[in-house]
């Protein structure tokens, strides 16, 4: 029986997933296959039909309406501009008398935005200016156009180019019948253009039919920023950090989608989409916020992007000879929802995140564990293949914190089940995991298979927890069990329901060491249109699957969160890894780069993939370690883990039918390579926590492009083969086959950069040549920080934890570093009540202070100093003296290497949470 189901998904899998070659671009709609973005396209620049009606304004505490007519069709809007507690602005534009509510986005956003007072400053019969206290945005009423300035800097203006669209609801007209022997008569003249557009009514693609009941429903608009160069974010693509024109391209996509063996450089959509897009050049940064969760493109135009003849036109107009270089252009089209746009003014990325975050959230701090090594493939095959793994790490002294099981665990596919012939002791298996300090991921994907006797089927059939097809009836698709329905999370009783499948009663074998891997949240659909779900299906509150594909995804994992929590009655941070992901998602899960493939390239890919990722406020990324498709041969899999080793989330993973690669499948010096790599991993770790900590209270990205950190420096605006960790680390990896040496590019005119594997100085700014044998990563520690470490080398995260700390001191050029640890139990909600250690440290070479950020909060570390490392230290000191509470006053011992300019200071023995100061006599 269990065989007869599987032939039909095996059939269906190979029918639309070619075994090897490439995406099948036939899969997938182009921007002329969507007849919205076919029609939005079309447009013409500076055609606007859009004014202002001015004398409809009203002013609200922190807002103003006016009323906005297409004088066209003459449908009218209501227009709402916020002024946003950080001095930001949000759009919104909705139809004034709609026959069919629109849809607004719920779920994505922290909470209701903060606002200030919003003051109209000027009135004319052309133009409204107001102001939120520092910043500013006039609104020109004919042709209609909004521009908003920083203080007196114009950061950003919306409609500029008269590509505003909003395609109101309207009802169709039905040819008038016609009675026999009469001749048709010409049917009435459409209202507009798009109704005009043979996509309007009902769409097909391949053998899929969309019946478009409501017709069309495009909302589009046009932002220019004037002082910028590079666009950047919209994750999720395979494509280069700064993105491209796409002025002779398909624009760049935004629909969660199961993408097949995706291709590199191209903007077609992936598994997540997140609208938001940071503009920026050396004089000022802005973003934007499109808050809408409907199929979304995105065309990018002038600025500096590759692509625009941006070179030419500045010669040509510093010669004189020409029109000045058009301004970066990003212009967002969606199918269905309204016009919420999100207006962030910088001026600089910082300011920018930060607002962002404040509006969409941070991921809380994760679980300690979750920051370490993880190891999965599809599949561990059983509880002895699982065994024997875990024995591998010992035997091979390599450290881990995770082992994950893939769909094969499952009973048939169905989720919340074993098979009980592989897994016949789970919880013991379970158990003894724990036994080492490492924790457990299993899947979970969204789709449940429709099986008499599975009871999440007959529970969701009975109580009417399913997705809708367009007749009403529970809808189905072909998912891996074979015929499938989707629960539907946009259902507060639906995701209460499945949050309490993940109790330790409800679901066997699991404990608090399990954690989850929501996988296929697109959600996928094997026989559905591009691999996902029919728009014309019907969610919880009426609203079609158009409205809220993108977000699909984020109530799965909502779901997730709220029921790992409830399983430790809210004490444990739950660790989820997510496939698809919004804006949002960051406050629940981290996320990897899906089903890559083991090639050079694709390795390269998984640092701007993850670097947008992180620009767009998910800071816990990474890409499957040795890449998911085919074999990766030695080198490429060591290179492989020495990056990973550098990325936020930190996992290898295979498909079912690679070879097994484990670290220590090839031979014994690759073995020791990815042993280096992984031991490096857990040698960071407390930079990693801190690092993670700090985002959440400051919103900032972990990884960072080197722009972000040098925002003025114009080389680093294209540079994706080397990142930076927070302001403290540069890394560059090996990216290439055969590489004996690298080119690292070093910012920042008076910084110094530290070699940590050699702990000296290896450069100040500009480009250097590192040499790069097999063991080399080429990682630096920025001059003027200090970084917490933990050396000695345990079987996991867990069993460190009482480990003794090391800090790695690069001084600047004036010879001072800063820094900061912070530390609490690493698994509990406890720190949100006082329960951790937060310290900074200042080095100016007469002294070091170790001072505790917040004097209230406490956590009893039994860890200590062990060593200060201090690198470029021009001459040794005399003495040194430690004083401090515990330890009383003491002299130090230390060494001095006068060639390294390297100062290493044994055994300080302090207690870590503790506040001291070091003399340097
Ligand atoms: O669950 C199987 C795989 C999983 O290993 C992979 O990481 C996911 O991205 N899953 C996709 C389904 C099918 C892959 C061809």
């Amino acid at each position: 029986m269990r065989k007869l189901c599987y032939i039909p998904v095996v059939a269906i899998w190979i029918a639309i997933f070619s075994v090897v070659g490439g995406v099948d671009r036939n899969n997938f709609k182009t921007c002329d296959q969507s007849s919205f973005c076919r029609r939005y396209r079309a447009m013409k620049k500076g055609e606007s039909p859009y004014q202002l009606l001015l004398n409809t304004l009203k002013e609200g505490e922190s807002d103003l309406q006016v009323s906005l007519i297409n004088i066209k069709n003459v449908v009218h809007f209501n227009l709402k501009l916020t002024a946003l507690e950080n001095f930001d602005f949000r759009l919104e534009i909705d139809e004034a008398q709609p026959i069919k509510q629109r849809y607004r986005v719920d779920y994505a956003l922290k909470g209701e935005p903060a606002t200030r007072k919003l003051v109209v400053t000027e009135r004319t019969s052309e133009s409204i200016t107001v102001t939120n206290g520092h910043n500013k945005a006039v609104l020109h009423a004919s042709p209609f156009k909004i521009d908003l300035y920083n203080g007196k800097t114009l950061m950003m203006s919306l409609n500029a180019q008269g590509l505003l669209k909003f395609e109101h609801y309207r009802q169709k007209t039905e040819k008038p019948a016609v009675p026999e022997g009469e001749e048709a008569v010409e049917p009435p003249a459409p209202v507009d253009e798009a109704e005009a557009d043979i996509g309007a009514w009902e769409e097909n693609y391949k053998s899929h039919h969309d019946a478009k009941p409501h017709g069309p429903s495009a909302v589009g608009l046009d932002f220019s920023f004037p002082n910028a160069d590079y666009a950047y974010g919209i994750p999720e693509h395979a494509d280069s950090l700064a993105l491209k024109a796409t002025t002779a391209t398909d624009p760049y996509r935004l629909y969660n989608l199961d993408v097949f063996e995706y291709e590199l450089n191209n903007g077609m959509a992936l598994y997540g989409s997140i609208p938001f897009l940071i503009a920026h050049g050396v004089e000022a940064t802005a973003g934007v916020l499109w808050l809408n969760a409907a199929e979304t493109w995105v065309d990018i135009e002038g600025g500096a992007h590759k692509g625009s003849n941006v070179v030419s036109s500045i010669v040509n107009f510093v010669s004189g000879s020409g029109t000045p270089p058009p301004p970066l252009e990003a212009r967002f089209v969606s199918e269905s929802g309204m016009i919420d746009a999100f207006l962030f003014l910088g001026p600089n990325p910082e300011t920018v995140s930060k607002n962002y975050a404040e509006i969409s959230g941070v991921t809380p701090l994760p679980p300690l564990f979750s920051l370490g090594y993880h190891q999965c493939r599809w599949n561990y095959n059983d509880e002895d293949d699982v065994k024997s793994v875990d024995a591998g790490f010992d035997q091979h002294d390599i450290p881990y914190d995770v082992i994950w099981l893939d769909i094969e665990y499952t009973e048939g596919k169905k989720y919340f089940t074993w098979d009980k012939i592989k897994f016949p002791h789970a919880d013991d298996m379970m158990k003894n995991l724990s036994l080492k300090g490492h924790h457990m991921v299993v899947i979970i994907d969204p789709h449940i298979k429709r099986e008499g006797g599975y009871y999440v089927h007959e529970d969701a059939t009975s109580n009417g927890l399913y997705v809708k097809n367009k007749d009403g009836n529970d809808y189905e698709g072909w998912c891996w069990p074979g015929s499938s329905s989707y629960l539907d999370f946009f259902n507060p009783v639906v995701r209460d329901y499945y949050a309490s499948k993940y109790s330790l009663d409800n679901f066997w074998g699991t404990t608090l060491d399990t954690h989850i891997w929501n996988d296929m949240n697109e959600p996928s659909v094997f026989n559905g249109p591009e691999v996902t779900m029919p728009k014309d299906c019907v969610h919880y509150g009426g609203w079609e699957h158009r409205d809220v594909h993108n977000l699909y995804g984020l109530t799965h994992i909502m779901s997730t969160f709220d029921g790992l929590l409830k399983r430790s009655q809210g004490k444990l941070r739950p660790f989820i890894l997510t496939r698809s992901v919004f804006i949002g998602s960051q406050r629940y899960a981290a996320v990897w780069t899906g089903d890559n493939m083991a090639e050079w390239e694709h390795l390269q890919a998984s640092i701007p993939m993850c670097l947008s990722i992180s620009l767009a406020g998910m800071p816990f990324c990474g890409a499957d370690i040795g890449g998911f498709f085919k074999n990766p041969d030695s080198e490429l899999f060591y290179r492989w883990y020495q990056i990973g080793a550098f990325l936020p989330f930190m996992r290898a993973h295979s498909h079912i039918d690679t070879k097994r690669r484990e670290p220590w499948a090839y031979d014994p010096e690759t073995t020791s390579l990815v042993r280096s790599a992984v031991r490096r991993r857990y040698e960071y770790l407390p930079l990693w926590y801190t690092l993670f900590r700090h985002h959440e209270v400051d919103g900032l990205p972990i990884m960072r492009p080197i722009w972000y950190n040098y925002p003025k420096d114009k080389s680093a605006f294209t540079i994706e083969d080397e990142f930076m960790l927070g302001k403290e680390l540069l890394v560059h990896p090996v990216t290439k086959s055969g590489l004996t040496e690298v080119s690292v590019y070093f910012p920042g005119e008076k910084d110094l950069w530290y070699d940590i594997d050699e702990l000296e100085l290896f450069s100040g700014h500009g480009t250097k040549t590192v040499q790069t044998p097999k063991e080399k990563i080429p990682v630096y520690q920025r001059g003027g920080t200090i970084i917490p470490k933990k050396m000695r080398i345990r079987r996991s995260s867990a069993l460190a934890k009482d480990d003794p700390y090391t800090l790695q001191i690069a001084l600047n050029a004036d010879g001072l570093a800063s820094g900061s640890l912070y530390l609490d139990d690493g698994e509990t909600y406890e720190y949100q009540k006082g329960q951790y250690v937060s310290l900074v440290y200042h080095y100016d070479g007469t002294t070091m202070v170790s001072q505790l950020v917040d004097k209230e909060a406490s956590f009893a570390s039994k860890s200590w100093l062990e060593r200060i490392i201090v690198m470029g230290v021009r001459k040794a000191p005399g003495r040194i003296v430690l004083k401090s509470q515990s330890v009383g006053e003491q002299e130090i011992e230390f060494a001095f290497n006068p060639n390294k300019h390297l100062l290493v200071i044994r055994k300080p023995a302090v207690p870590i949470a503790e506040e001291w100061k070091l003399f340097f006599h």
